[in-house]
């Protein structure tokens, strides 16, 4: 009796006004996972117009361009360090051989800060809801004080998913179609699993060439709640538009049941999450994170470790609940404003699970005759041993390595293709960066 009466009464201090919750019951406080290290960021940038390349795919008036890969070169050591190099010539299986080894037909919902769909780097690896593109033409009377003619632009949802124009993903928190990334997280991620790396200044992603469906869910300024509503909008957003792979870099300590249920039903799609440990330098089986720790089996928990296979310290660990390990620290990836950037965190870590995946979907004839069961698998499989797990098992697999994940695809997947080969590449492995950035212009 004296417990319950002494819970009342720090329910009340907590709650000022009896019978009103000054806050919703579950508020889980999401955060992001990769830390900026020393950079210049972008200057704030408003929301911009789509480039005209990427109007132009909007308006079914060109096929996406993709340049070749600059595989030569690479100021980044992450790709390297997962084996991604030795599998030109080996593995492969170029869905466009020469220039992209990864098939626009595989959707991957990066749920994150939007991504900044101008960059040269990216802009060819945008998605498009071919439900909202085509021509359009204003109502009889109207078209003088109408200058759109694009069901992208036109304020309807010509493809009743419940969003207007949402012909290349959706902002979440300001519910619009334009997932412009004023933060950078979302747009290193993103390079993370596509960038084309085309001019030679910046690095190849691991996939190239894939879709990536921006997700905006993430608002610095706003409160966890609200973040966390958000991320659950775009679960179910991503599921509805038939994302096969869903990368999260970030979470929170509480669990929520809408974000489960969502990803249970993620889980029912057969679609494959990926999702950070966590930058808490924690044991994940005795403190959870989450999404990561939901033990759902579409769930894949990325630590992240350093150029000398060592788990970094604030990663996240766990051989109950987290899966692999991957490069995580001063990565060099795309940044807003045609920018390139070092990051570090398991964000990082998650985004080169997320572009293997992606690639491994990208090799099969039928990508959508496969699920998470497949991709988790070949994954975990192909792994690489991390030095010191055996003896303290702080991880259930090891460190990702792509030719593993390929290899372990091949001996499960009997081709209907002979594989093509790539023509030689000058290996150029980069070196972890001091965390300075990389302006270029464009
Ligand atoms: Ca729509
Ligand atoms: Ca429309």
């Amino acid at each position: 009796m004296l417990r319950l009466l002494w819970k009342l009464v720090v329910l009340l201090t907590i709650i000022p006004s009896i019978g009103i919750q000054a806050n919703p019951p579950i508020a889980k406080k999401t955060s992001l996972l990769g830390q900026l290290t020393p950079m210049k960021r972008a200057a704030k940038l408003n929301y911009p117009e789509f480039p005209k390349e990427l109007k132009a795919r909007i308006e079914g008036k060109t096929p996406a361009s993709h340049p070749a890969v600059a595989t030569s070169t690479t100021k980044d050591w992450g790709l390297s360090h997962i084996g991604f190099f030795q599998i030109f010539n080996t593995f492969l299986l170029p869905v466009k051989p020469a220039t992209v080894p990864c098939s626009a037909a595989v959707v991957v919902a990066v749920v994150d800060t939007g991504i900044d769909y101008t960059h040269a780097e990216l802009r060819d690896s945008v998605w498009i809801n071919k439900g909202e593109t085509g021509s359009w033409s204003p109502p009889p009377g109207m078209e003088r004080y109408i200058s759109c003619r694009d069901k992208s632009c036109n304020g309807i949802d010509d493809d009743g998913d419940g969003f207007v124009d949402d012909v290349a993903g959706w902002d979440f928190v300001n519910d619009v179609p334009l997932a412009y990334d004023t933060h950078g997280h979302g747009s290193h991620i993103a390079g993370i699993i596509a960038s084309t790396g085309a001019d030679g200044i910046g690095s190849p992603g691991v996939c190239p060439g894939v879709s990536i469906m921006p997700l905006k869910y993430y608002d610095a300024s706003g409160v966890g709640y609200n973040n966390l509503q958000n991320t659950v909008r775009a679960f179910h957003y991503a599921i509805q538009m038939g994302a096969q792979i869903i990368n999260y870099s970030g979470g929170g300590t509480d669990p929520a049941p809408a974000e489960r249920l969502a990803l249970e039903d993620a889980k029912n799609h057969g679609i494959l999450v990926v999702a950070a440990a966590g930058n808490e330098g924690q044991n994940n089986d005795i403190a959870p994170y989450f999404p990561a720790s939901y033990g759902l089996e579409n769930i894949i928990s990325v630590a992240s470790i350093n150029p000398e296979n060592q788990l970094l310290p604030s990663s996240n660990w766990g051989p109950g609940r987290v899966h692999i390990a991957a490069p995580g620290q001063g990565i060099v990836s795309t940044l807003p404003g045609g920018q390139l950037g070092a990051m570090t965190g398991t964000s990082q870590a998650t985004a080169f699970v997320t572009g293997t995946a992606a690639l491994l979907l990208s090799q099969l004839s039928n990508p959508k005759d496969f699920d998470y069961h497949q991709l988790k698998r070949w994954i975990t499989d192909g792994a690489k041993p991390l030095p010191g797990n055996a003896k303290r098992q702080i991880l259930m697999s090891g460190v990702l390595n792509v030719g593993g994940a390929l290899e372990a695809e091949r001996k499960d997947v009997q081709r209907d293709k002979t594989p093509v080969k790539l023509p030689a590449v000058a290996l150029n492995p980069g070196k972890p960066t001091s965390g300075t950035s990389l302006s270029k212009t464009q």
